[in-house]
Order: structure tokens, then C-alpha cells, then sequence
């Protein structure tokens, strides 16, 4: 077996400070973590990636946290300059709008590309100086599209692969990047790239014919393959999971239980919905609060019977953009609560900060309806937690259709254009009158979907068509 190097923008540990010179490092502890960490204790390996703050990386502190991780990790340092124009310029100004559709969100300035570039070049140095001929190195994810361009000149002959954990656009969308083929160019470096769903697959091969004249597609069955200056790469779908088990699990405990009844008991008589993100535009928050403010005054049976629990996890803030965006939501909700509560009845209730697991699994497990409804994204693992802590198998999922996760659940889950209020609004009505039994119908097949489909057949299924390269 071959030794893994993952390569990931931030690593699964955070380096922070509270005071000069004490240092605190948080280890990260999501289903990627959870799901790739075993993997690189058994087959022996290294993660490379950011800590998180810019400037200097003080040795210590880390190589202490992370002597017991069970692999090596190795940390990328960014200056302030780097982390303004690579990760918070061209990742999140310029690929993160684009590749969710949301062009006018875009910042097209051209230094950004040039640090894009350079932070490149320096998580590509770092894999040059750590990896041994037979690695199989994996790269996660926007920020990192153009390590393998700088690795081929480096001379690695490891296999490189990549997964993106975003959506591709369709080439309508695609074309406005200035550095449109130099970026797919960078990515067809790769040896194997990996996508959410077969809509981005198909989004991304559609840019390649477009754009690089002299890419070859050829169709295969499961993998498909393109074949370009002598070399042929592999393409292919991969629809991320949750750990089920654990999820389950957890909201099976007895703490859980506990936290979810009391939550169920301070809204006496009401339907719960759940809306659970990071703050971000793509998620469709105000536009979700635009549906249940329609759907508040179209439908009177609703008035008194439902409150949306809505939980924003505090994301980005330090940028304007981010800071205006929070402003639209709370006028939304205060307008919402304006209008329609009364004595005993507030219709949303807003939070703004992270929870904690267990009172974020109590949410999942109490609340009869989920809204995830994100105007477009590559998987949403919210709607896949929901479905695993559904304890009762007796709640509702609505999802937007632009979600990766719709691809695997649009049986079972009710599909919404997050765009169109109006049929959200409807959407809700529906999901508060539907009877029991088809509620739990609906959400045992989801749960056997999720179940199955788990971030460590996820994990597998990446690494298999990856060993297809060198074996
Ligand atoms: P994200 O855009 O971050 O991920 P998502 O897939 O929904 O979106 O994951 C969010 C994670 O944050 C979930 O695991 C959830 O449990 C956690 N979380 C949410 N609210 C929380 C809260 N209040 N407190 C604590 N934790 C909370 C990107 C892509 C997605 C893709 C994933 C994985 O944008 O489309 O599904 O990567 O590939």
C-alpha cells in the first residue's frame, strides 16, 4: 500500500493565540478528519496544510499537539499579504462565488492570481520535500487547483489526484474567469480529479471541450478519461458522506435525548424547522426568510404552529461583504418577528454563534422539518446529518434542488428552487401537513441512502480509482 499525503488548505488542527507568545492548538474534528485520519495512521503518511494564522509558525506548540497524531504533519506558512490576496482574494472572492454561480459576487483583480500562484507553488515545495516516488498524494479542494502545474515542474512523478469539494460551473459561468485556461490547464495535471456529483463532472468536461482544443474525452463507464499532451487522466464522480454511525449514534445518547425533549418542550405545540449554515451567501439564508415570511402570511394555519430555528455559524466575518450580508439577515428576522408574533409566539429564533455537538445533534433530532435550501452547493453534509440523527425517522427534509446532495435524495426529500420564495413557501405547508406516515417513508429511505453511502466508502471508493493509476 502505497503511503498517503494529504494536502489540504487548513490542516486538522488550528494554530491560535490568546496572548503573546501562548500558543493553542484545537484539533478540527469533522467527518473528513475523521474519515482520512485512520487512513494515514495505517498506511503511514503526512498531512500538509495551513494552521490557520498568518505570519510566522512558532514550531513548538504544534510539533507538541500533533506528536500523537499518528502521522506527520507538516504546516505551509502565510504571510498576511498571502492570506488576504490567495485565501480570502482569489479563493473566496473570485472561485467560491464563480463556482457557485454568483458571478457579480466576484472580485476579478488580477494581483490576486499572481499569490494564487505563488501560495501554489509553496504547498507544491513542501509535497516535493515530503513525498517519496510511490506516495499517492491527494489535494483537497478550490484553493489548491494549480499544485499539481507546479509539482510536474518540479519533476514529481508521484500520482497526483484532487478532489473538489465545491461545485464546477457550467461553461457559461466558467468562461468569465480571466484565468480560464490556465486553471483548467493546472488541473489536468492531475492524474485523477474527483467531483461531488455527475452534475459537476459533466460541467467540468463540458469546459474542457470548450476550452482546451487539443483534451481528448473519452467516455467510460464508471471513470471517465481525457487524454492530453501523451498522458491521459482520469475524471470521475464522488459524492461525499457523513460518518452515519456516529451521528446516529450520538443522537441516540442520553444526553442528547435529554437536550432535544427540552428543546421540544419550550416550543409546546409547534412545528420545529431547523435551518442550519455558515454564514454565507450561498446558502440562501435571506431568501429562505423571504419564503417563510410568505408562507407566514398566505397561510394562517401556520401563524402560532411553527417556528424555524435558525442557526448561523459565524463564518468570514472579518470581510465587509460578510458583515452586510449578517445585517440583511437580521433585519429579515427582525422584520419576520415584527409582523407576525405575538404573546406567546415568536416565529424565528436566530442564533447566531457555533453549537456545540451535542446541542447541534439535540437541533437535528428535535426538529420535524429541515430547510436546506442553499442556492447552490457541492454536497451540504447538513442534510445528510439531519437524515442520521432523525431518531423517530419522522422528519421532513426539504432541499433545494441546486444541492449536490439532491442527486442522491430527490426521491425522499422535498426538491425546492431556493430561488422561487414562493414555491418554498408552499413547500413548507406541505411539509407541515404531511401525515406521519409518509413522513417516515420518506426519511427511513433516506437514512438507508446516507447510511450507505458514508464518508468511509467515500474515502475507499477515491483511493481505489486512485491504486487504478500506479497498479
Ligand atoms: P461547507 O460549505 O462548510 O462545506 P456543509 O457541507 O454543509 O458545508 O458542512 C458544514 C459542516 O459544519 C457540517 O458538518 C455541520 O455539522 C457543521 N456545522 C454546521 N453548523 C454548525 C454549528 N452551528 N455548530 C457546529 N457545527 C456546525 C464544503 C462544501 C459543501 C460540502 C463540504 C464537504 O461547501 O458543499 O458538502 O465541503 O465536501
Amino acid at each position: 500500500m502505497n503511503r498517503l499525503i494529504v494536502v489540504s488548505n487548513r490542516l486538522p488542527f488550528a494554530l491560535d493565540s490568546s496572548a503573546e507568545d501562548l500558543w493553542t492548538v484545537t484539533p478540527a474534528a469533522g467527518g473528513l478528519v475523521s474519515a482520512i485520519e485512520p487512513v494515514l495512521r495505517e498506511r503511514g503518511g503526512t498531512w500538509i496544510g495551513w494552521p490557520g494564522i498568518a505570519g510566522e509558525i512558532p514550531s513548538g506548540p504544534f510539533e507538541e499537539a500533533t506528536r500523537n497524531a499518528g502521522y506527520a504533519v507538516v504546516t505551509v506558512g502565510l504571510t498576511e499579504a498571502e492570506r488576504d490576496e490567495f485565501y480570502y482574494g482569489y479563493s473566496n472572492e473570485v472561485i467560491w462565488p464563480l463556482f457557485h454561480d454568483l458571478q457579480n459576487f466576484c472580485n476579478f483583480e488580477p494581483a490576486y492570481w499572481e499569490t494564487y500562484k505563488t501560495v501554489n507553488e509553496r504547498y507544491a515545495e513542501a509535497i516535493a520535500r515530503h513525498c517519496q516516488p510511490n506516495d499517492f498524494i491527494w489535494v483537497h479542494d478550490y484553493h489548491l487547483m494549480n499544485v499539481a502545474q507546479a509539482l510536474r515542474q518540479r519533476s514529481v512523478r508521484a500520482a497526483l489526484t484532487f478532489f473538489l469539494h465545491i461545485p464546477f460551473p457550467p461553461y457559461d459561468i466558467f468562461a468569465k474567469l480571466p484565468q480560464q485556461e490556465r486553471l483548467l490547464r493546472a488541473l489536468l495535471q492531475f492524474d485523477l480529479l474527483g467531483f461531488q456529483t455527475r452534475r459537476d463532472l459533466h460541467n467540468f468536461l463540458q469546459c474542457v471541450q470548450q476550452v482546451i482544443s487539443d483534451a481528448e474525452v473519452v467516455p467510460g463507464r464508471g471513470l471517465q478519461s481525457i487524454r492530453l499532451g501523451g498522458r491521459q487522466l482520469r475524471v470521475g464522480s464522488f459524492p461525499i458522506g457523513i460518518d452515519f454511525q456516529s451521528f446516529e449514534k450520538g443522537a441516540a445518547s442520553e444526553e442528547v435525548a435529554r437536550r432535544s425533549k427540552e428543546l421540544r418542550a419550550a416550543f409546546a405545540d409547534c412545528q420545529l424547522m431547523l435551518g442550519v449554515d455558515r454564514l454565507d451567501y450561498s446558502k440562501g439564508i435571506p431568501e429562505r426568510l423571504r419564503a417563510l415570511r410568505i408562507a407566514l402570511e398566505r397561510h394562517e394555519e401556520l401563524r402560532g404552529k411553527v417556528v424555524l430555528i435558525q442557526i448561523v455559524v459565524p463564518s468570514r466575518v472579518e470581510i465587509p461583504k460578510y458583515h452586510e450580508f449578517k445585517q440583511r439577515i437580521d433585519r429579515l428576522v427582525g422584520d419576520i418577528n415584527g409582523r407576525f408574533s405575538t404573546n406567546n409566539w415568536l416565529p424565528v429564533h436566530y442564533h447566531f454563534r457555533s453549537l456545540d455537538r451535542s446541542d447541534l445533534l439535540a437541533h437535528y433530532r428535535a426538529c420535524e422539518i429541515a430547510l436546506v435550501t442553499p442556492l447552490k452547493d457541492g454536497m451540504n453534509l447538513v442534510a445528510k446529518e439531519y437524515c442520521a440523527c432523525c431518531i423517530d425517522k419522522a422528519g421532513v427534509l426539504i432541499l433545494s434542488q441546486f444541492a449536490g446532495a439532491a442527486e442522491q435524495l430527490k426521491r425522499d426529500a422535498l426538491l425546492v428552487n431556493p430561488y422561487d420564495s414562493e414555491q418554498v413557501a408552499e413547500t413548507i405547508l406541505k411539509a407541515f401537513r404531511m401525515s406521519r406516515r409518509e413522513r417516515t417513508t420518506r426519511m427511513k429511505r433516506m437514512s438507508r441512502v446516507v447510511s450507505s453511502e458514508n464518508v468511509f466508502r467515500w474515502v475507499d471508493s477515491f483511493l481505489q480509482a486512485g491504486s487504478q493509476l500506479t497498479g
